[in-house]
């Protein structure tokens, strides 16, 4: 019901369109009404061969609504097309603000093809929340108030008979249909979300199933989804013949008893004859308006669970971050400015407070030195401690490594530099004030990282690189290609800087895809400076000269470097081993060595296997 609620609101906002577009769909019904009345009352005049001057109202009529009727359908569709796509553009736009901030929190637990078919189809879905769920009953009711009252003026049993009628077409023939089709529209929304992800999954895994033998299966189990959905597809299809059947035999039997009454009234002299057809075929045309009722309670039924799956991302964000959200709130065209604005003050910002975002702060160029001050963490409250009580300060532009084996918590640390997510206990502060006190987008303006999965789109290798720097010149382009070992083999492609990469860069080896990530970070060139494992996963040769690339690249900048390779360690000024989440043992190379503890263990045996 919370959904409905949203909707609602996100449609009020655009009112007045709303309230034209009601009025103009009662209109256009109107002018069905007014073409079938007119005619039917110029054809039984006309039979008494009356003056033709007589018949020049009803004519004049005739056209008229002949003509309006087309107008006004045209208006109204228009009108209310313009609203529906108004507000998915707001959801879309609402939904992509909300999630984008803790992007990698959020969205942790999703499989990225159910996050699509949230942000494709469940959006889209939406689209039928004006169209067919919101605006067909409130026309339905002003047009049986205002035919009503047109009948009620020949006699009130008349509009009694076409009340009556559009209470069983409108009310008791969507109830039917919902007892009857109950669960069907989750049904189908579901099922859709299901096949999506069945699809990229076998894309995607399609080395993994050929080897192991499971495209057979796979496909079986995709086919059953699709029959599932077929068969609900089949299910809502007949229903909704079904309702139309029933809801035309309604409107027959309203007409024939409107026609009964009529001739009764006409025998006792109460009615003149003239008018028979003109109210028979004007209430039977009146039913145009009850027609889309039976299928309300479907589309809403997928509204409300479409609705649901969008909101249930949303929802967290609300109570979790609120100061964020809202600074999310604005439109796209001061979004723009924003930037722009902000890109312009990039070196120069050293003002404190933001000016578009009164509160957060700009991170200071000349004060980026970075502190855990007894920092825990968990990424859930009912999950074990993965950080527990870490110190640690690295002054700016010192170089800091982080070493432990694998699931210490090394990643974890990263993540909440970044703010994807947020410490539990204990402070992490950048300069003089705690991380959260700062524009989060500006925050990690400053930041380059190379992840341990560096994602690269499917574009080309310029675009890739663009996403740093927007602005970079080719030469630029090429200078940092050329820095991270990268240009010859760029220029051996055909189509050289233009060549596309493919889905995550798969048509790239995985040194070359390292080597790109880190091309991206030279030309963020940012001065605070993040590596989690950069090189892992190379052959040792491609990794020292990747790591070669990676010592130059930290420079004169504030260094957290995460590894396993114990080489090159000697120019950190500090290094940390974590063990369970806790920093076991701090110091330089030569003094951890020396202190042969944990860390002098394990160099000795990585020099064993190198
Ligand atoms: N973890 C989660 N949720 C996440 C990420 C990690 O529960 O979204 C857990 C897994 C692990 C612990 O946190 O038990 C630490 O993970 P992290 O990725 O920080 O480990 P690491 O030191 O970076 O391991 P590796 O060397 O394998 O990258
Ligand atoms: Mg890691």
């Amino acid at each position: 019901m919370k959904s409905i609620g949203w909707l609602t609101r996100l449609m009020l906002a655009y009112w007045p369109r709303i309230l034209l577009a009601l009025f103009l769909s009662v209109l256009t019904i109107t002018s069905h009404i007014g073409l079938m009345a007119a005619s039917a009352y110029l054809l039984a005049r006309a039979a008494l061969h009356p003056p033709i001057l007589d018949l020049m109202v009803t004519i004049v009529g005739v056209r008229f609504f002949g003509l309006s009727r087309a107008v006004f359908r045209y208006l109204e569709r228009y009108l209310s097309h313009d609203v529906t796509f108004r507000v998915l553009s707001q959801i879309r736009v609402k939904f992509y603000e909300q999630i984008e901030p803790l992007a990698p929190a959020r969205l942790g637990g999703l499989r990225s093809e159910d996050l699509l078919s949230r942000i494709v189809a469940d959006v889209e879905t939406q689209q039928n929340f004006y169209l067919r769920v919101f605006a067909p009953p409130i026309a339905a009711f002003f047009v049986l108030i205002g035919y009503g009252i047109f009948l009620a003026n020949y006699d009130i049993r008349l509009s009694y008979i076409l009340a009556a009628c559009f209470v069983i077409a409108g009310v008791i023939v969507p109830w039917l249909v919902k007892r009857l089709g109950q669960g069907i529209g989750a049904q189908i929304i579901f099922l859709k979300a299901h096949l999506n992800t069945q699809v990229a999954d076998g894309l995607l895994g399609m080395t993994e199933l050929l080897s192991y033998h499971q495209v057979g299966d796979h496909l079986i189990k995709f086919r059953e989804t699709n029959d599932e959905l077929i068969e609900c597809e089949r299910k809502i299809t007949k229903l909704a013949a079904f309702s139309a059947a029933l809801t035309g035999l309604i409107a027959n039997l309203g007409m024939w008893l409107i026609l009964v009454l009529g001739i009764l009234l006409v025998e006792k002299g109460r009615l003149n004859g003239v008018n028979l057809g003109m109210l028979a075929l004007g209430t039977l045309s009146s039913f145009e308006a009850v027609f889309p009722l039976a299928l309300v309670p479907h589309h809403l039924e997928q509204n409300l669970v479409s609705a649901d799956r969008l909101l249930d991302l949303m929802k967290p964000e609300e109570t979790k971050d609120g100061r964020d959200r809202k600074k999310h709130d604005y439109n796209r065209e001061n979004d723009k400015i924003r930037h722009e604005d902000s890109r312009e003050h990039e070196d120069s910002s050293k003002n404190e407070d933001s000016r578009e975002n009164p509160g957060k702060l700009i991170p200071r160029a000349d004060n980026l030195k970075l502190s855990f001050q007894e920092v825990s963490f968990r990424y859930e409250k009912t999950e074990p401690w993965v950080l527990k009580d870490v110190s640690f300060t690295i002054p700016q532009g010192s170089k800091v490594a982080i070493v432990g084996s694998s699931g210490v918590g090394k990643t974890s640390i990263i993540n909440l530099i970044l703010r994807f997510w947020d410490c539990e206990k204990g402070e992490i502060s950048l300069g003089d004030h705690s991380l959260p006190e700062y524009d989060i987008e500006e925050l990690r303006r400053i930041i380059g990282v190379v992840t341990q999965k560096t994602y690269l789109f499917n574009a080309t290798i310029k675009e890739n690189l663009l996403l740093a720097k927007p602005s970079a010149t080719n030469q630029e382009l090429m200078d940092t290609a050329r820095q991270a070992k990268l240009h010859e083999f760029i220029t051996s492609l055909p189509n050289g800087y233009d060549s596309y990469i493919g889905e995550g860069g798969f048509k790239l080896s995985g040194g070359q895809r390292q080597r790109l990530a880190i091309a991206r970070v030279l030309l963020k060139n940012a001065p605070i400076l993040i590596l989690d494992e950069a090189a892992a996963g190379l052959d040792s040769i491609t990794e020292s000269e990747v790591l070669n690339e990676v010592y130059r690249l930290m420079e004169g900048r504030t260094t957290i470097l995460i590894t396993h390779n114990f080489s090159g360690l000697e120019i950190m000024d500090e290094i940390l081993l974590l063990k369970e989440g806790r920093i076991i043992e701090r110091g330089t190379h030569a003094e951890l060595l020396q202190h042969e503890g944990a860390y002098w263990e394990l160099w000795k045996r990585d020099r064993f296997i190198n």
